[in-house]
């Protein structure tokens, strides 16, 4: 551990305090990052984290021959909630392999053609609201719509559900308990931990409500199935498929976790990829312009696009991989050693030893992206500057067995919905917006609001 850089101030007990905010642990790592290197730890509160964003050293860490995802920090913070559920889940705990088998049919190229119209429909009623704020002149929130059309989404094609979101001017009591609950866990990881309890007591009764929450609006949407029966979605999946193999299947406390993850983990995310995608969009016309011609090329005049005229659209898709190497909105994953092992032929580490992959860093490393890695500049996901590029140094969606199962659902609805709002709206930034990142565990642009105006006609 003496050979990784660490910061040089650090104080007993408390640790690398200084610079540190418990608001924003992620940018703070950043920052150390770039002063001390391509792999180095922080302490907090005798906890010591070693985080690594040299592309050499994350291409090893993807070796699943070596390394495994590592449930550690935040993702161990939220098993409370979502138990073995598929994103929490320990590797060893079979009902990852039993889940992932029996809800991978769930993300195939036939499945995703069957969520498309909801996905389109979603996207519409986002549309309908913010026809109504331009008429009105109003900028519109835009990580609160984006967070409402995501939920709807997934609730909608996964679960038969409807939250009413767009009906509501507040968000859904499902999101504050979900905000609440990912922020709880960010809290208890820059807390030490015998501490926690007492100083986040009323935090902590806080959280037990939010759960409570989460967990009776999910039996709600699970019964409500019992009685009737869906098309073919995740919960059907859930609820009557055995596993192919060993005709296995997921038992109610499992289906809930499950359902809690999808939920969760099939939103947020993807709310802060259009987040920051419609942010960039707006501060760069040019960028904007080129996308939108390529909307109107590729869909002409059709006024829903098909399933495959989404995946057509590669400058918007480019753009929104741009967005997230600048803000991959899950900025960081875990891996752990599955053999003693020697990490860069310098640093050794025993089986089960981790430690985390900053992507937020990785994606903005000079060594990869050039020396004006910090700009935004979707061209860099032209095929040639891919091909040209080190294998492992893109991971918004994860690396290896456990990455993310949702990742083709989510480049869809992104795209689509990126396509229908370009086509329809040119988007102006307000005059002094300058990019606040929040973070709770997942980012968001903070107090990010757009004006809508009427598209100007093509030149
Ligand atoms: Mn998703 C795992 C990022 C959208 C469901 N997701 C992961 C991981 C990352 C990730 C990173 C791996 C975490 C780790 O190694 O600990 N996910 C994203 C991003 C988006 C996203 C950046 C959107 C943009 N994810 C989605 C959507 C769904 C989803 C949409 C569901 C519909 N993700 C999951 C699940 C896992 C996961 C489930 C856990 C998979 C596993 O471990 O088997």
């Amino acid at each position: 551990l003496h050979r990784i850089p660490r910061p040089p101030y650090r104080l007993p007990l408390v640790g690398d305090v200084i610079g540190a905010n418990v608001r924003s642990p992620l940018q703070d790592s950043m920052r150390f990052g770039r002063r001390l290197g391509p792999i180095f730890r922080r302490k907090g509160f005798g906890k010591e984290i070693v985080f690594v964003w040299g592309a050499e050293l994350a291409a090893e860490l993807a070796d699943e021959t070596r390394f495994a995802k590592h449930v550690g920090l935040g993702v161990a913070n939220l098993r409370p909630v979502a138990g073995d559920g598929l994103f929490t889940a320990y590797n060893h705990e079979p009902n990852w392999q039993l889940a992932h088998d029996v809800l991978a049919p769930g993300f195939s190229r036939e499945a995703m053609e069957g969520y498309h119209p909801m996905m389109l429909a979603v996207a519409e009623r986002l549309m309908d609201r913010w026809d109504g704020e331009r008429a009105a002149g109003r900028a519109v929130d835009v990580p609160g719509d984006m967070t409402k059309l995501t939920l709807e989404t997934i609730a909608r094609t996964g679960f038969g559900h409807d939250f009413g979101s767009f009906e509501r001017s507040r968000p859904h009591p499902f999101v504050t308990a979900m905000v609440g609950t990912l922020t709880y866990a960010q809290r208890l990881n820059v807390l030490p931990a015998p501490l926690a309890p007492v100083l986040l007591r009323e935090a902590t009764r806080r959280n037990e409500a939010h759960m409570a929450y989460l967990n009776q609006t999910v039996d709600a949407v699970v019964a409500a199935r019992r009685h009737s029966s869906g098309e073919g979605d995740l919960l059907d999946r859930m609820l009557e498929t055995a596993h192919p193999d060993t005709g296995e299947r997921l038992t109610p406390e499992n289906i809930r976790r499950q359902v809690i993850t999808f939920l969760i983990a099939g939103h947020e995310t993807t709310s802060g990829a259009l987040s920051f995608a419609l942010h960039y969009l707006a501060q760069h016309p040019d960028v904007a312009a080129r996308a939108r011609a390529e909307v109107d090329r590729v869909w002409g005049d059709t006024p829903l696009p098909a399933y495959d005229q989404v995946a057509k659209l590669r400058y918007v898709r480019r753009v929104l991989d741009e967005s997230l190497r600048l803000w991959p909105t899950a900025p960081a994953f875990a891996r752990e050693a599955r053999e003693d092992t020697v990490l860069g032929g310098v640093h050794p580490m025993r089986t089960g030893a981790w430690t985390l992959v900053l992507t937020a860093l990785l994606h903005r490393n000079p060594e990869v992206w050039g020396a004006d890695a910090e700009e935004f500049d979707p061209d860099r996901f032209d095929p040639g500057a891919v091909r040209s590029r080190a294998a492992h140094t893109f991971k918004p969606f994860g690396t290896g067995a456990r990455a993310c199962i949702g990742r083709q659902f989510a480049l869809h609805e992104a795209t689509l919905v990126l396509g229908l709002l370009l086509r329809r709206y040119e988007l102006r930034p307000e005059p002094d917006y300058r990019l606040r990142v929040a973070e709770r565990l997942t980012l968001m642009p903070e107090g990010l609001r757009l004006h809508l105006d009427d598209r100007a006609p093509a030149p």
